[in-house]
């Protein structure tokens, strides 16, 4: 274990499990039809390249990077995107995947977004969801694991952008996020 966690709160064989299920399950749902999965960065990157392995129907992928305008201004839901698509989602069957849904204002934002652009179908898949954190309504379609209001870090979610590398989900001890 790395010496800053103080606890695993989901191992690696437990998020190997739910990640095969989650794509067992979306390869049921598109059974027939081709996916374009819309990974946003950085968090859900590692989520998304093990998820795309469990998946039998036909996928390619492309990315959008966000980010809210400060801590300030965060409740107003404003995101500027860092990153956009590289090629129209008009007509295509998306699935955006995100690491965690906190508050809900980063996918509230992106589905309002991506609706604009006229896909044939949008839906939302997020590994982690802490529902006591959020302040408007996401319809999620797919969730790994719904966790408590802790900060957690691995698995491509970062405390300072330290820490996505870890194989599992975690909770740092406290004096890490003290400084
Ligand atoms: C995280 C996460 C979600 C968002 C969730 O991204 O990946 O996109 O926050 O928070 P919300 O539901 O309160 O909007 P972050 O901005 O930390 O960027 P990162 O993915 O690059 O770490
Ligand atoms: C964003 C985020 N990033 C890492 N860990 C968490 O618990 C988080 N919630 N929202």
């Amino acid at each position: 274990m790395h010496p800053d966690v103080q606890k695993i709160l989901l191992s690696e064989e437990q998020i190997r499990e739910r990640v095969k299920e989650l794509g067992q399950q979306i390869s049921q749902d598109y059974h027939a039809r081709e996916v374009l999965v819309v990974g946003i960065l950085k968090g859900a990157m590692i989520f998304l390249a093990d998820l795309v392995r469990n998946l039998s129907v036909s996928t390619y992928f492309d990315f959008m990077a966000v980010s809210s305008y400060g801590s300030g201004t965060k409740s107003s839901g404003a995101v500027r995107i860092l990153k956009d698509l590289d090629k129209s989602i008009e007509g295509k069957h998306v699935l955006i995947v995100e690491d965690i849904v906190d508050t809900g204002l980063t996918l509230k934002y992106l589905v309002e977004n991506l609706k604009s652009r006229n896909p044939e179908s949008l839906k939302i898949c997020t590994l982690l969801d802490k529902p006591d954190r959020r302040t408007v309504d996401v319809q999620v379609d797919y969730t790994g694991f719904t966790i408590p209001n802790e900060f957690v870090v691995g698995y491509g979610l970062d405390f300072d952008e330290r820490y996505r590398n870890l194989p599992y989900i975690a909770v740092l001890k406290p004096e890490v996020y003290q400084g």
